[in-house]
């Protein structure tokens, strides 16, 4: 007998092409959440229904219901904003939202605390703005990441350009979207056909992300479908793809891991399209739809093997993958300062901690950014650590931005540790319906601590990725960190240490459940012995393992195709 189908599956089939009752939801005013079924179908117009766990307790007390409100995420490809979209998005976050903008680990914007009521209008400004919250969660392709800075030669901007429209045209084609925020035309009878997604659409959420060798900057590992720019001769060849990344995982279910994905082949531009758009329709049918922690392209490639998921491509495609092409990384952190292009225009990249921009004390990042909005005549680039790009700026209009950055406190990346600098956190407490632990109000108290430490050895300028996540879930990426800290219960941690400063080899548990003190008392003594030992340039997760205070975890994959 068949397997029963997780719950969701039956949701999304009857749904009526992402429909279900939240029409209805959103007009019932008696409470200010939506039923059950029709939050997760939300997830697929770019929004979760939360409530602020800080208050939890006491409403409970009070007999109330817990504060609900929601949390609306847009979808940006390539993280890319033009001012005039910055200051919609800003007013939003002014009128509606309860914690300003909070740029993501996936280059976009989210807006938390958003009351019911102010759902419609805030997803309709956003695309009366020309941007849209579409399939930005639920179980499609998300938002498509890139490194961020297209205008750097022609060939990053051919790229980006392949990124944008992978987003736009493998989205979903449901007009439910535009019925609901948009006051589209209302559907009678049978709903629209999806293409490509199907009446249940993916088992699981899909990511796809390029990067540009030798920046890493987006994790291209980290993705269901990593893109890997070959640039020969200056321009653009096409690109190595690589399957089955994703860091998720559930604590004590050793079924469940992180996993970088493995390169499987070249494809030129020309070829992308297609192959991008059959490894998602692969995993449509293959991927499992009993048990939704299994359900994601990694569990799908270990399940079937990866050479099986391959020739199956090629079957469908009707083509062979060329062999994959050479390259190398050197780094998955940002840049910071200035940089110029290579057309003679400068982009400055900002360092937004756990990329919130809210006016706190010194700090006025949201006025900041929106005085710079109000001038800049380029636009502006959300990075995957959390960071913004202030890109495509005159040689001559330099200053007037430095001084804009200076007057509202923005030039911390001139000043800060090295640490603190690549330092990465997921939201987690208090909107995260599934964090364990705090982890971006942590943040600084954290890395207050650690620089301490790293002072007192004089490693101040050593550039450590350190990521927090308050849960398994890994949405900071913290397996792919030098230092991660894993949110295991309030105030504690896993602290796992050994991931490289590229994004392709993962870190291990050094100590489980641990608290601060705990986590504090591990790493003095590392410190200590990476400032008296390490080699010129070795970054602290290789010299954990080449000093063998770490050894080699049995990798589940190696990411093929790297020059060593
Ligand atoms: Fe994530 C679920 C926040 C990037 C893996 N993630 C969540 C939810 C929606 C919690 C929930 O399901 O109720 C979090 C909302 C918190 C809040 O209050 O805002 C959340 N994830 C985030 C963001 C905002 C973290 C951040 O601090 O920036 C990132 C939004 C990205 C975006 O713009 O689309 C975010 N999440 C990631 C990443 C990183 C990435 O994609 O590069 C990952 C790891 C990569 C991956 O997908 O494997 C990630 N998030 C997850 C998972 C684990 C999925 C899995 O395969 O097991 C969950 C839980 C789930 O899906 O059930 C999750
Ligand atoms: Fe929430 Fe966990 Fe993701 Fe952090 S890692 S945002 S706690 S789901």
């Amino acid at each position: 007998m068949a397997a029963k189908l997780s719950e969701l599956e039956y949701i999304k089939e009857n749904s009526r092409q992402l429909r279900g009752s939240i029409a209805e939801g959103l007009a019932d005013t008696v409470t200010g959440s939506i039923a059950e079924a029709d939050t997760k179908l939300l997830k697929f117009h770019g929004s979760y229904q939360q409530d602020d766990r800080d208050l939890r307790e006491e409403r409970r007390k009070q007999k109330l219901e817990p504060l609900y409100a929601f949390m609306l995420r847009a979808r940006l490809p390539g993280g890319v904003v033009t001012p005039a979209q910055w200051l919609v998005f800003d007013r939003l976050a002014c009128d509606y939202a309860s914690s300003g903008l909070r740029i993501t680990t996936r280059q976009t914007f989210q807006w938390h605390g958003i009351l019911k009521r102010d759902l419609k209008p805030t997803i309709a400004a956003i695309n009366h703005a020309m941007a849209s919250t579409i399939a930005a969660c639920g179980d499609v392709l998300r938002n498509v990441v890139a490194t961020p800075l297209p205008q750097q030669s022609s060939a990053h901007a051919e790229a980006y350009d392949w990124a944008a429209r992978l987003s736009a045209e493998l989205a979903p084609q449901t007009t439910a979207y535009h019925e609901l925020w948009l006051d589209g035309e209302k559907l009678v009878g049978e709903a629209e056909p999806e293409p490509l997604y199907g009446r249940t659409y993916l088992p699981r959420k899909f990511k796809i992300g390029m990067a540009i060798p030798p920046l890493n900057d987006i994790d291209v590992f980290a993705q269901d479908l990593g893109l890997i720019a070959i640039r020969e001769g200056g321009a653009l060849a096409g690109f190595n793809l690589a399957i089955g990344g994703g860091m998720g995982a559930t604590h004590g279910d050793p079924s469940t891991y992180p996993r970088l994905a493995e390169v499987i082949g070249f494809v030129t531009p020309g070829q992308l399209r297609e192959a991008a758009e059959q490894v998602i329709a692969i995993q449509r049918d293959w991927g499992d739809r009993v048990q939704r922690k299994h359900a994601r392209l990694k569990y799908t490639l270990d399940n079937r093997g990866t050479d099986a998921f391959k020739a199956e491509l090629e079957r469908r495609l009707g083509f062979a993958l060329r062999p994959a092409r050479p390259f190398r990384f050197d780094h998955n952190g940002d840049r910071y300062g200035w940089l110029e292009g290579e057309d003679g225009r400068w982009h400055l990249t900002l360092h937004i901690e756990s990329g919130r921009l809210l006016d706190r004390g010194e700090q006025r990042l949201l006025t900041g950014m929106r005085e710079l909005a109000k001038v800049h005549t380029g636009d502006f680039r959300l990075t995957c650590n959390q960071n913004v790009i202030v890109a495509d700026v005159e040689a001559a209009d330099r200053a007037r931005i430095d001084a804009i950055v200076a007057a509202h406190g923005m030039d911390g990346y001139r000043q800060q540790s090295a640490i603190r600098r690549h330092a990465i956190a997921c939201v987690a407490l208090p909107t995260c319906g599934l964090a364990m632990a705090e982890s971006e109000r942590y943040l600084p108290t954290i890395l207050g601590r650690l620089e301490a430490r790293l002072e007192h050895h004089g490693l101040l300028d050593a550039p450590i990725l350190l990521r927090l996540s308050g849960c398994p879930n890994g949405c900071s990426r913290p397996y792919l960190g030098e230092i991660a800290l894993v949110g295991r219960g309030p105030g504690r941690y896993d602290l796992r240490l050994g991931a490289d400063f590229v994004g392709q080899r993962m870190n291990q548990t050094y100590r489980e459940n641990v608290d601060e003190a705990a986590i504090l008392e591990a790493l003095d003594p590392l410190f200590a012995r990476y400032a008296a030992e390490r080699a010129e340039h070795e970054g602290f997760g290789d010299f954990l393992l080449r000093s063998g205070i770490l050894v080699p975890a049995p990798a589940r994959r190696i990411p093929a195709g790297v020059v060593a």
